[in-house]
């Protein structure tokens, strides 16, 4: 399996999992409009030129953060990443995978965070934060994990969370959230993918 990445990018997920299953993988940094090591334009195993992406043990050349790190989930020992297939925790995984991708991820932090933003879109993004995180807050107040045990969600959604302050969300006024994200990358394999990709950050 080869992973692609951009350090602490939402790949970070897809290497956290890895970590925490104890999977082999090769891990290949790419940049936006760059060239794979091998010279193929990264298209050719992204189609939209986004991290994660992932070519795996049957060769796919898989896309999407929620279908890689399903993938992944699939991959690892039963409980380890997901819960156990066809029971309530793991459609419920599946909503949070969802919900950090399309509510979080590109509903607020991806208009943040670029400068192709106009200040219309950031103003929309930033209103966005209220219902959104109050909604993850209050399932967090209650729980240690989105989905019972720590699955990928946790790692898709420590991803996320990452980016605050460079998005300029102040994730000290959501004390829950806050204190979970300290919780979370304190676990072995979160803390373990933040080290290995402190280092490639200032390259990228
Ligand atoms: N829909 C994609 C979005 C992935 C995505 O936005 N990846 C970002 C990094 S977090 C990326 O590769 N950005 C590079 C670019 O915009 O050129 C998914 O869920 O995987």
């Amino acid at each position: 399996m080869k992973l692609y990445f951009i350090p602490f990018a939402c790949s970070l997920a897809a290497r956290i999992a890895l970590i925490e299953a104890e999977l082999d993988c090769d891990f290949v940094m790419v940049m936006p409009g760059s060239k794979l090591p091998d010279g193929r334009p990264f298209a050719a195993v992204s189609p939209m030129g986004y991290v994660p992406a992932l070519e795996t043990r049957g060769g796919l050349a898989l896309s999407e953060g929620p279908a890689v790190l399903t993938y992944i989930a699939d991959l690892a020992a039963e409980g380890v990443l997901a819960p156990p297939p066809y029971s309530d925790e793991r459609y419920q995984m599946m909503r949070w995978l969802n919900f950090v991708s399309t509510e979080l991820h590109k509903g607020v932090f991806a208009p943040l965070m670029t400068t192709r933003s106009s200040d219309g879109a950031r103003a929309w993004a930033r209103s966005l934060i209220e219902q959104r995180f109050a909604l993850l807050s209050d399932h967090l107040a209650g729980q240690d994990y989105l989905a019972g045990s720590f699955s990928v969600a946790d790692a898709y959604l420590l991803a996320v969370l990452n980016w605050c302050e460079h998005a300029g969300v102040a994730i000290g006024d959501w004390p829950v959230l806050a204190a979970w994200r300290e919780k979370t990358r304190a676990r072995p394999s979160v803390a373990q993918a933040m080290r290995e990709e402190m280092p490639l950050r200032h390259a990228a």
